[in-house]
């Protein structure tokens, strides 16, 4: 069965979130990471950098979140072989961990960059309920991941961008979501 390390409050959840979406069965194995359970040389053999999620799937390791959601929709999801959409889908799973993520939740890029990134946000989900058009995507739970971590942990007033608040409580009603990302809400 493909395992799932991850901490108790860590971005496995985001991995975990799309396990659940596509129904595959997995073990999350959960490590006490305020106990240092990822730096030991055990995890260190599965992730040498010592950071989760990583996931285990046969005799194949991958970390990095954006990997393993990539990996996972060639793989159990219906990403096709179009190298085109591979493409797209990659551009926006770099574009939520490399360039949201980080603008967003850094401090002092914060004010700068949420004008930047979510206005054009918010004009695409005036148009289309998801990212990619009318279907739920992959790269919903990329970016979708963010924003809602946005909303939980920085708990930041996005009344100037409707459509990215409905984008966000589409995506919270999503069963799949509320058992992983959406718990830590409460
Ligand atoms: N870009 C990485 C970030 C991984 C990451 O920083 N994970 C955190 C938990 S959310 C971690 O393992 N921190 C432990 C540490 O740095 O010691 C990804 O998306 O997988």
């Amino acid at each position: 069965m493909l395992k799932l390390y991850g901490g108790a409050r860590s971005r496995a959840s985001i991995v975990q979130w799309y396990l659940e979406e596509l129904s595959i069965p997995y073990e999350f194995v959960l490590l006490d990471m305020q106990a240092g359970d990822h730096l030991q040389p055990e995890y260190l053999k599965i992730n040498p950098m010592g950071k989760v999620p990583a996931i285990e799937d046969g005799g194949f390791k991958l970390w990095e979140s954006g990997a393993i959601l990539i990996y996972l929709a060639q793989t159990y999801g219906n990403l096709s072989d179009s190298v085109t959409e591979l493409a797209t889908v990659t551009q926006w799973v770099l574009f939520a961990n490399a360039t949201l993520g980080p603008g967003i939740f850094v401090e002092s890029s914060r004010d700068r960059e949420v004008q930047r990134l979510l206005k054009p946000l918010n004009d695409r989900f005036s148009h289309q309920p998801f990212l990619l058009g009318n279907d739920f995507s992959v790269a919903d739970v990329a970016v979708g991941s963010m924003l809602a971590y946005v909303q939980i942990m920085l708990k930041l007033d996005l009344s100037a961008y409707p459509a990215v608040v409905e984008y966000i409580n589409r995506l919270s009603q999503r069963p799949a979501f509320q058992k992983t990302i959406g718990s830590r809400s409460h």
